[in-house]
């Protein structure tokens, strides 16, 4: 990255014809200015150039001397040029560093694109900054996020390295290129989800004429190994993908060590030292333990579970987060013995009124829920595989304690943001010091302007696969090709695979209270029965629909839930409509598909308020 930016320092008294003698003493009074302060921008307030470039030292954190020059006495600057070379005030920003005069605007920003503006500005140590560097930009961690910011950025033909280590859990469990999603999150519990919903199939079949024997087994096994051999499709997919696009992948943990530079080590303790221009934080999370005796030793967590080489047999959950409720759902499904011991309230942050339908719901087909509890001592009473662990656990309101039997122990109480042990001191990049989070602007990026970050590390976004995907593809296009969309992180769909599917997006009932006030929301709600599940005679009135509108805008959708099957396909389509800013009226003049569960939304006529019957008997 080469320095373009020319510099002089301000003219003598150069300015041509009458005026020359009339500005003899703001001249002075602006070059006092300069020299007193290492940052001075001449700015219009009204200038859009001068807002951005303002924006631009701001968002650096660069501290800076400003003159809004239409607000000050010296008014003649407004239409007067001040010097040679300096000209044109109202259409652009002038600026000076160290008192050597910048060129304007466009120069400005594309000199902080090539990392110029920050080497004249001896940002974060760049004075020691190596002449050239290997590679455009460095992403440490191949997840959803790196591997698709990696990917746009070759596009673009820029040299771009992923470095993506897997740090084996307690148990020694580890896994390849893909990050959580595909390894250890979305991907696995999807699939051990569709295992239990094949059972339920199973079961309702026999109503549907199918004669399938009284008893039938599931094989743990085979599903486990099923899974795993689609994961390393995968694994091996996304390599190719690099390979491909002449993207550099290295199997190293990355750590800074100082401006632009980083060092990796791989799994034989080989270090090697790299630099970048730019460098992109997208490390993830991992799963906390809870700090008793016997967690680390005895527990598992999820990325240890879906590649469980025995059978979990009968287990208990620990956690009430959407992780949480998935496994204990599949664990269940397939067949266990399976308890869930809540803190205190089910899928904390999501609407309270589905997540309290969706623990009945798992209650009714066989979960146990042991609420209000915490476990404060796990110790093995057999070694196996499984082997029998005892959990002793304190009430969270009570001093009462109790103990129980389980064969295994599944931890799913939260995940820590991979930021702590890369190096992030070295390089002044600030994080939230309680959650470990990464703060950053609108654009992701960090407070030291050369480095940015992407997915579930960054504070106060959703932690999502696509959301993470969106982000880096975003990026790269900001960076290598001229565009300015910014991600947008409102109106995220999703959906928790508990057994009864739960879908959202947009805000939660409370949320929508808290934001709106409750006088301004209209709920509207209805029961369903899908269809499929009449014959098997199963589940009446069980699925649920809601939406939460704002009466003071249209009754615009502000909330969409659904509780039911495919509940993720069924939001997704919603989803695109809500970003068009849907209405109740609209979702009235939408013809329904008959017969469907999704069609409901179409018919919703009773509200929350009026406290009117919503249960169905079919269609
Ligand atoms: P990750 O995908 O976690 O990737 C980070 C990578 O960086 C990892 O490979 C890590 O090992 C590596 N790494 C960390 N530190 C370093 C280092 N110093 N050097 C080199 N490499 C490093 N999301 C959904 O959208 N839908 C779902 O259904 C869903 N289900 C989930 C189920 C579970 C059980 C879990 C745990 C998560 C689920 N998620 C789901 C969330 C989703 O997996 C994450 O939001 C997504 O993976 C985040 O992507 P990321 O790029 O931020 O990080
Ligand atoms: P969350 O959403 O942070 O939830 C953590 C859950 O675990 C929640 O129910 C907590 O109960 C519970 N918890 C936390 N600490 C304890 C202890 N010490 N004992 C018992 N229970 C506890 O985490 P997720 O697992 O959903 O994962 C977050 C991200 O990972 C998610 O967004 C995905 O991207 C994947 P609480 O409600 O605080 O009482």
């Amino acid at each position: 990255a080469k320095d373009r930016l020319s510099s002089q320092t301000l003219p003598e008294n150069s300015a041509t014809g009458s005026t020359s003698t009339a500005i003899t003493e703001p001249r002075a009074r602006l070059q006092a200015y300069v020299d007193s302060h290492s940052v001075v921008i001449f700015s219009k307030s009204t200038c859009k150039r001068c807002t951005e470039v303002k924006k631009l030292f701001k968002s650096m954190c660069v501290p800076y001397f400003l003159l809004e020059l239409d607000q000050t006495e010296d008014s003649w600057l407004v239409s007067k040029p001040i010097g040679s070379g300096v000209t044109a005030l109202g259409h652009s920003p002038v600026l000076f560093s160290e008192r050597r005069k910048l060129c304007g605007h466009g120069p400005t920003l594309k000199a902080y694109q090539e990392g110029s503006l920050q080497k004249l500005l001896k940002m974060n140590g760049s004075e020691d900054l190596p002449g050239t560097y290997d590679y455009d930009l460095i992403i440490i961690g191949g997840g959803s996020g790196g591997l698709a910011a990696a990917k746009e950025a070759a596009k673009y033909n820029k040299k771009v390295m992923v470095l993506d280590f897997v740090t084996p859990t307690p148990l020694g469990t580890k896994w390849g290129l893909g990050g959580t999603c595909v390894n250890v999150g979305c991907i696995p519990k999807k699939l051990m989800h569709q295992a239990a919903l094949l059972g339920q199939a199973v079961r309702d079949s026999r109503n549907y004429g199918w004669n399938v024997e009284e008893k039938v087994g599931h094989d743990w096994g085979k599903m486990t190994e099923a899974v795993q051999n689609h994961i390393g499709s995968l694994n091996w997919g996304y390599r190719v993908a690099l390979r491909e696009k002449k993207v550099t992948y290295e199997n190293a943990y990355g750590q800074f060590v100082g401006p632009h530079r980083i060092k990796t080590t791989n799994n034989k303790g080989k270090e090697k030292i790299y630099s970048a221009e730019r460098f992109l934080i997208a490390t993830g999370e991992r799963p906390r333990y809870l700090g008793i005796p016997g967690d680390r030793e005895y527990c598992i967590s999820s990325d240890d579970l879906f590649s469980l080489s025995y059978c979990p047999g009968k287990t208990l959950v620990v956690g009430a987060s959407y992780v949480a409720l998935e496994c204990a759902g599949f664990l269940a499904g397939i067949g266990l013995d399976v308890t869930v011991m809540v803190r205190s309230i089910l899928l904390r942050g999501f609407d309270q009124d589905m997540a309290n339908k969706i623990g009945e719901h798992m209650q009714e087909h066989g979960v146990k829920f042991i609420k209000q509890f915490v476990p404060i001592k796990v110790e093995q009473i057999e070694a196996g595989a499984p082997g029998r662990l005892k959990v002793v656990a304190k009430s969270t309101n009570s001093d009462k304690i109790i103990e129980g039997e389980y064969n295994t122990v599944l931890l799913a109480i939260g995940r820590d943001a991979c930021t702590r042990k890369i190096g992030l001191e070295a390089v002044g990049v600030k994080i939230n010091e309680k959650n470990g989070k990464i703060p950053v602007t609108d654009e992701e990026q960090t407070n030291v302007p050369y480095i940015y970050a992407i997915g579930d590390i960054l504070e106060g976004k959703p932690e999502l696969t696509p959301v993470a995907i969106q982000a880096g593809r975003l990026l790269a296009q900001r960076l290598y090709a001229g565009s300015t969309v910014k991600c947008d992180y409102e109106n995220v769909p999703t959906t928790v695979f508990t057994p009864l599917e739960y879908g959202a997006c947009g805000l939660s009932e409370e949320k929508a209270v808290e934001k709106f006030g409750e006088e301004n929301i209209e709920v509207y709600h209805s029961y369903f029965w899908p269809l499929e599940w009449t014959v098997p005679s199963r589940d009446s009135n069980k699925c649920y629909a809601k939406i939460v509108c704002n009466m003071k805008d249209s009754e615009r959708v502000v909330g969409f839930h659904i509780l039911g099957p495919n509940a993720g396909e069924v939001t997704q389509g919603f989803a695109a409509a809500l970003k068009c800013g849907l209405t109740k009226q609209q979702l009235d003049s939408t013809i329904g598909i008959h017969p469907v569960c999704a069609e409901v939304f179409t018919t919703l006529s009773v509200t929350k308020r009026s406290g009117g019957s919503i249960l169905q008997a079919g269609c």
